[in-house]
């Protein structure tokens, strides 16, 4: 199904260059979103078109993506589709972010003191640096319990766990995020390749 999709979006594409420069110029854009809309319509039995200005600026938008030449490739639309999913993990993860802040805001003086002295420590030894990686990869591998590359949502809970216990354990405290924000991580990561379940340290990395 989507691979079919795929194949008519590139066919209407091409049939929509109509000097066949590799490029959409603005009337061939404007009649591409036109002829994918119609797709579609036939395809799912609906389909929403934006309004002339609308589809106006997508094609500004595109086009800026190479603003050194007029006209929107099939590469400019594909960049353009990895920035907006990018937009919108970073939307997921920003709440998550702040979370962790606040969370870590609550330590006490001497934790976060070690924590900051850790990090400057990290940061000018890169050998500390490969062994706290080091130890990273291995708990990431150790909770990989069917060793198929990636963490499952069950799997990323135990990491999860493990990876909390360890600070702990180094710092003198550390603070378990709520479940739902466990959650909230897990289907953010996932995001980077969405047609794979589970994530795999690249993802995360
Ligand atoms: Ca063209
Ligand atoms: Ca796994």
């Amino acid at each position: 199904m989507f691979k079919q999709m795929m194949n008519e979006f590139v066919t209407t594409w091409k049939a929509c260059d109509v000097n066949k420069d590799g490029v959409l110029k603005r009337a061939e854009f404007l009649n591409f979103i036109e002829q994918n809309t119609e797709n579609n319509r036939k395809r799912f039995g609906e389909a929403r078109m934006g309004d002339s200005h609308e589809n106006n600026n997508w094609y500004d938008a595109y086009n800026l993506l190479t603003p050194t030449k007029e006209g929107v490739s099939m590469e400019d639309f594909r960049s353009a589709m990895e920035i907006i999913r990018h937009l919108i993990i970073r939307k997921t993860m920003e709440p998550l972010m702040r979370e962790v802040f606040l969370r870590m805001r609550k330590f006490k003086k001497e934790t976060m003191a070690k924590i900051q002295e850790e990090m400057k420590a990290e940061e000018e030894n890169p050998e500390l640096y490969k062994k706290l990686h080091d130890e990273f990869v291995a708990l990431w591998k150790e909770c990989d319990a069917n060793n198929d590359g990636v963490l499952t949502m069950d799997e990323f809970k135990v990491f999860n766990q493990k990876n909390f216990e360890k600070q702990k354990a180094r710092w003198g405290e550390s603070r378990m995020p709520p479940e739902d924000e466990v959650e909230g991580w897990y289907r953010a990561s996932n995001m980077f390749t969405p047609s794979k379940d589970g994530i795999s340290l690249q993802d995360f990395e």
